[in-house]
């Protein structure tokens, strides 16, 4: 096992991390920039490095200053957690190169799902449904609206190297697919320097459904289950539960089985989410992640397995501390994802924590870096709490959650809490009623009441 770990992150995924490493007996080093000197992960961390200024790309972004980190505090390890360099290939194969651990997938892997095109054709042969499309990349326009034509209308334009909703274009008829492709492929170019785009039906109103799959260093995959992130604003998630209620028990199955013996085939170690479409009772997978998630914590509660634990011993060669029939599913689970944001403009709302209360009791869990008189600062991403419910049922786990959000007290800055307390009190959410579009149709309704009574 490692003796030390350096943690390539910050905020709560860093705390999270080092709570793993603790639990394991390792030693851990944080990294962090110039504006984060007095952040939590940094002060609960054995050692510490100040890897470099405020913004990203000259810290948490900056390979040899963390390889460096990583060599003078005699690391054994280094765990990506997620965003910045946890899906960099080239990162992945420089930590190995310097005799260190990346604690995730192999460097090959990574780049394989990274480019979306390869990562579909390869899913495809593993056995795993796609969306009907074009094979790979679409070269030749006529080719392509034969196959739109086969398909039917209408069709997503997506590009190989973007991801997270970026660059993606609908094209509702042949006249409109000819206007758009040339824009597609000019905003690939611009966006990702790659102008390679592929085509899909669209599917119009699908849920979010992913696989969380591990895999050790001796040949075993498991799957940990489902998670349904269809709650989400701007390619941004919200809210995520696990199971979802949408699927049965031989869905769940089934799909499960599916990513399992598709994973084994691949070789793939390590983390692993499994991106789906979930329309009329079909799987159709559009990415796989080749990370530790934010939502991870919903599949920790209802399987009681430590993922990041589990992540750090696959790294260190250890096999799975468990096979696939000892894991047991039970009850529900939701996260909240907690911005510093307005909860109605999402304006992002950085500054000091002048009060804080977390919720706790029995099943409340928090995973946040957050404390009272702690400065939220401005340069990176807004999330800074996910509030992490379980129940025996999803009927206790909402009422549990309505109680949690209660409780929960930010002041000095203004959270996303209010827009959670609004929608688990929404018919259609508690009915588990929606899809990836529900909520962009709720906050725009919202936003229309407000300007009525003002
Ligand atoms: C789609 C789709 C409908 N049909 N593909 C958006 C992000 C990227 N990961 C894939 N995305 C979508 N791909 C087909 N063939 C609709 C979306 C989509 C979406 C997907 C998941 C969660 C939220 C979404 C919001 C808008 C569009």
């Amino acid at each position: 096992m490692f003796e030390k770990v350096l943690i390539a992150n910050r905020g709560e995924i860093a705390l999270r991390i080092h709570r793993a490493c603790k639990e394991m007996g390792i030693q851990t080093v944080a990294v962090h920039s110039e504006a984060d000197e007095e952040a939590m992960h940094v002060r609960l961390a054995d050692e510490s490095v100040c890897i470099g200024p405020a913004a990203s790309k000259d810290s948490y972004l900056n390979i040899p200053a963390i390889i460096s980190a990583a060599t003078i505090t005699n690391a054994d390890a280094i765990h990506p957690g997620f965003g910045f360099l946890s899906e960099n290939s080239n990162f992945a194969q420089m930590v190995e190169e310097h005799d260190l651990t990346f604690i995730g997938p192999s460097a090959e892997h990574i780049k394989l799902m990274g480019d979306k095109i390869t990562a579909k054709v390869t899913a495809k042969e593993l056995g795993i449904p796609v969306v009907p499309g074009s094979e790979g990349e679409v070269v030749d326009e006529d080719h392509a609206i034969e196959i739109a034509r086969s398909i039917g209308f209408p069709v997503i334009i997506k590009a190989a190297s973007g991801g997270g909703g970026k660059g993606m274009k609908i094209a509702r008829s042949e006249e409109e697919f000819r206007e758009v492709l040339p824009l597609a492929k000019t905003e690939a170019k611009n966006n990702f320097g790659n102008e390679a785009v592929y085509m899909e039906k669209y599917l119009q109103r699908p849920r979010h459904i992913e696989i969380q799959v591990i895999g050790d260093h001796h040949g075993n995959v498991v799957h940990l289950g489902e998670r349904d992130c269809s709650l989400q604003r701007r390619h941004q998630k919200v809210l995520e539960e696990a199971p979802s209620p949408a699927l049965n028990d031989q869905q769940r199955e089934k799909i499960g089985m599916t990513a399992v013996k598709a994973m084994t085939k691949l070789g793939y170690r390590n983390a692993g989410t499994i991106e789906f479409l979930f329309e009329d009772g079909e799987f159709y997978f559009i990415e796989m992640n080749t990370r530790i998630q934010v939502e991870h914590p919903v599949t920790e509660e209802i399987t009681g397995i430590d993922l990041i634990c589990e992540q750090i011993r696959v790294a260190s060669g250890a096999p799975l501390s468990f096979t696939q029939e000892e894991i047991k599913r039970r009850g529900h689970a939701i996260e909240c994802r907690v911005n510093a944001e307005n909860a109605f403009t999402f304006v992002p709302s950085p500054g000091r924590i002048t009060d804080y209360h977390a919720p706790g009791g029995l099943s409340v869990r928090v995973d946040s870096a957050m404390y009272s008189g702690y400065s939220i600062p401005p340069y990176y991403d807004s999330m800074v709490a996910k509030l992490i419910v379980h129940g025996k049922t999803r009927n206790e786990c909402i009422m549990r959650l309505r109680r949690a959000l209660e409780e929960y007290a930010i002041g000095g800055i203004e959270t996303t809490l209010p827009l959670h307390r609004a929608i688990i009190e929404q018919t259609d959410f508690i009915n588990g009623d929606y899809d990836i579009h529900w909520l962009e149709k709720f906050v725009a309704n919202r936003s229309e009441e407000v300007k009525k009574t003002a």
